[in-house]
């Protein structure tokens, strides 16, 4: 378990106060100067070291997407940093923590990372919804901005660094990074085809980072420490401590600051009180957020909680939201109303995407009364591969991999809606 002297978020419950005053007794802005005149590169060889990947689903190591970023503006273009508070991930509630306790943290982290990569500024875009979360926000911009640990000559380095904050209107497809641009700048929230990435044209066609806000908030306190400390944690490739959202049937759910890899079964066991109705009663777990199949119960159980452990399990650590379902869990329900999500969510142009979605979520509708054929489970499966890896963003292999874990695991379970509701037909008809 993570010792308390090894939590970098160490308000996340919120028992202080959130304000700069409390923030620097807890030790944020120490001497923020002296991380930035580490330099530039010393940074980012820091937090390649760290072995931090990003915290916002994808897990790309974070100093290499920063050294994507140019040494030298082109055409007196600036460099931006976005970051990514849009969370809008069923399941996914870390980030929320991270602003509403901790936003210091972040801001800290947008200077220095910004710094790193060569950034004019940072635009925090944060989901629509989160409207307190935004307040508390602003107020700490405001108030970082008053000390002058931001702006012109942040925190006396002599480097100008601004940050803004921009409030998202409620379209899951903003998270997604080019989405988020196009959303920036002014227009409809739609997935720009990649390449170019960001770091090649990205907001206002200028060089662009974007990270989610837990990757931005551990760095100051990875630079302090060292990037070899944050990297003692966890397994090889799965380094650092890392916030898990566990939710549904347990009897504490919870957000946690734990190791990264640490097993399943201890990460419930002391933080979220245990399966409710103990662990016979465990139906299966989706680790990572909705995008990510599930997986059943004895599966996980010893699984370590990272980016390998549950890809070798064919599923992932997403945002590491851990949707618990015991066995009172309708789990062709659960995951049709997923499908209904990507349905809803869909931005619409791509046809893989806007029609396979709803037609997905149609058929597992059918499907959870039973209203279908063994044939149409495979042509489900058929279809759900033909979305997948065909559209312009993520959204669609989102919106098929829950599926495709629930026709590997749950198949019986399909069938015997199938059959029960034909002999109910019959036993009618006699
Ligand atoms: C330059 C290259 N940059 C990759 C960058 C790229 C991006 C990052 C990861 O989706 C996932 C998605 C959701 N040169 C590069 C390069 N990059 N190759 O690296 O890129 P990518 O495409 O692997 O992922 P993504 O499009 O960022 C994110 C999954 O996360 N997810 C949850 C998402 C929800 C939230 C939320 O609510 N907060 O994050 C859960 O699984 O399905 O697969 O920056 O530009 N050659
Ligand atoms: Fe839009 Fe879906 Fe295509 Fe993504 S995959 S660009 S959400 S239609």
């Amino acid at each position: 378990m993570l010792a308390d002297k090894d939590r970098i978020f160490t308000n996340v419950y919120g028992f202080q106060d959130w304000g700069l005053k409390a923030a620097q007794e807890r030790g944020d802005w120490d001497n923020t100067k002296k991380l930035i005149e580490m330099g530039q590169d010393s940074i980012i060889e820091e937090i390649k070291s760290s072995g931090l990947r990003g915290r916002g689903g994808a897990g790309f190591p974070t100093g290499m997407k920063w050294s994507f970023m140019p040494k030298e503006s082109k055409d007196g273009r600036p460099s931006f940093l976005v970051i990514n508070a849009d969370e809008s991930e069923p399941g996914s509630c870390k980030d929320r923590e991270i602003i509403r306790h901790d936003p210091h943290k972040l801001i800290e982290g947008a200077l220095v990372a910004g710094f790193a990569m060569r950034a004019r500024a940072a635009y925090i875009y944060i989901r629509g919804e989160y409207i307190r979360e935004a307040e508390t926000l602003q107020k700490a911009i405001d108030e970082a901005y008053d000390a002058g640990l931001i702006g012109k000559n942040a925190s006396g380095s002599g480097y100008d660094f601004d940050v803004f904050m921009h409030r998202g209107a409620g379209a899951y497809i903003c998270g997604e990074e080019t989405a988020m641009i196009e959303s920036l700048e002014g227009k409809k929230g739609q997935p720009r085809l990649k390449p170019p990435f960001p770091a090649g044209a990205g907001l206002y066609g200028c060089p662009t980072t974007v990270n989610n806000v837990e990757s931005i908030a551990v760095v100051p306190t990875i630079l302090r420490r060292g990037g070899a400390w944050f990297a003692s944690f966890g397994r090889e490739n799965n380094h650092g401590t890392k916030l898990f959202q566990i939710s549904g049937h347990v009897e504490k759910p919870c957000v946690v600051e734990e190791s990264m890899s640490i097993p399943f079964r201890e990460l419930i066991d002391k933080h979220a009180g245990g399966i409710r109705g103990g662990w016979d009663n465990l139906l299966a777990v989706i680790p990572g957020g909705s995008s990510v199949p599930l997986v059943p119960a004895a599966e996980i159980m010893d699984a370590p909680m990272d980016f390998d452990g549950l890809k070798e399990l064919g599923s992932g650590l997403g945002t590491a939201a851990i949707i618990v379902m015991d066995k009172s869990t309708d789990i062709v329900r659960a995951i049709s109303r997923i499908s209904y999500f990507y349905k809803h969510e869909s931005c619409g142009q791509c046809t893989p995407c806007r029609e396979g979605t709803g037609w997905m979520w149609r058929v597992m509708e059918r499907l959870r009364h039973g209203e279908s054929s063994p044939a149409e489970i495979d042509m489900l499966y058929q279809v759900t591969k033909q979305v997948e890896g065909h559209t312009i963003c993520a959204l669609g292999d989102a919106a098929a991999w829950p599926i495709q874990g629930l026709l590997k695991h749950f198949r019986p379970e399909l069938e015997r809606r199938i059959e029960e509701r034909e002999a109910a037909l019959q036993e009618a008809a006699e």
